[in-house]
């Protein structure tokens, strides 16, 4: 989630879900507000069973081991890691976790930690623990326009044993057909009606949207470095900003990365798909150049 200034991290996951959405509508100028709702976490499923449709991201949970780039983002601190997390990530490379800009941005390195490899939140055993040497923001974010949504956690030390997950190639747009299928994960919200952050990884299948249709859910679209996924039931919500969303290629190793969930008016309304970044964009990585912090990463992530 978004960070403020005054209150770099959220004091709960729910306050956090709040404030992204308020972001990514403030963005969006004419947009309805989405209803928020403000049941406990862990109060969705029995309220929910027998009723299809309020199931607002329509996914499944994950087993452990089946995406290893997956990462968590997590306020440092000594409670349940379930409760401090904030967003998602995912392995770049072994030293680089990539994330959402609205995440992290305000943030201090020593303010957050991110594990690799955990699938269950709670389960502090799982995975590789991280602390984060700097926090490189992406030099044409604004907050509040939705656009060049990415950030790159430099990790201060690498992760190891873990194989990264793949970007597509910069400039080819074949990985973003509309129509195609799309893989999002996260921890993010499960239910707007009665709110639940769910302690294990959950995925749901999403079909990408055209270019067209997106820019006309969201004026402030931009098509050079961002896509649209989602239908009615199915898409990311709160909580799972940051995380990767990915297509699995017949004959090819491992997942390509297309996009970072970046904001969306709500969660799985129809009319209104979830946006991402584009990690496909020639734009949004040539342009990571324009600062020091992020030609620094961008070398790193060349040698
Ligand atoms: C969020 O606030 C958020 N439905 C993430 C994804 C979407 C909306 C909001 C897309 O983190």
């Amino acid at each position: 989630m978004r960070l403020s200034p005054t209150s770099p991290i959220p004091p709960t996951r729910r306050t956090a879900a709040r404030r992204i959405t308020t972001a990514a509508l403030a963005a969006g100028a004419a947009l309805g507000l989405a209803a928020t709702s403000v049941g406990t976490a862990h109060a969705a499923d029995s309220a929910d069973r027998g009723r299809p449709g309020t199931r607002i991201i329509g996914g499944t949970e994950q087993p452990d081991g089946k995406h290893p780039f997956m990462a968590a983002l997590l306020q440092k601190g000594t409670g349940n890691p379930h409760d401090r997390q904030f967003c998602g990530g995912s392995l770049l490379e072994p030293g680089i976790v990539m994330t959402a800009a609205h995440c992290v941005e305000g943030t201090k390195p020593k303010e957050i930690e991110t594990v690799v490899g955990r699938t269950v939140l709670s389960n502090k055993n799982q995975g590789e623990l991280r602390n984060v040497a700097e926090i490189v923001v992406h030099p044409r974010y604004a907050k509040g326009e939705g656009a060049y949504d990415l950030a790159l956690l430099m990790l201060e030390e690498p992760v190891e044993g873990v194989a990264p997950v793949n970007l597509p190639t910069a400039g080819t747009d074949a990985l973003i057909r509309p129509g195609a299928k799309a893989t999002v994960i996260g921890w993010g919200n499960t239910n707007t009606e009665v709110t639940n952050y769910p302690d294990r990884l959950r995925a749901v299948d999403v079909p990408i949207v055209s270019h067209i249709e997106c820019k006309a859910s969201y004026p402030q679209y931009d098509s050079k470095v961002n896509m649209c996924a989602g239908v009615e039931g199915k898409d990311s919500c709160q909580g799972d900003s940051g995380g990767p969303i990915f297509r699995k290629l017949q004959g090819r190793k491992g997942v390509f990365q297309v996009g970072i969930t970046s904001y969306g008016d709500g969660c799985a309304a129809q009319g209104a798909p979830g946006v991402y970044t584009y990690t496909g964009s020639a734009k949004l990585w040539d342009t990571l150049e324009e600062s020091a912090a992020g030609k620094r990463a961008l070398n790193k992530l060349a040698g």
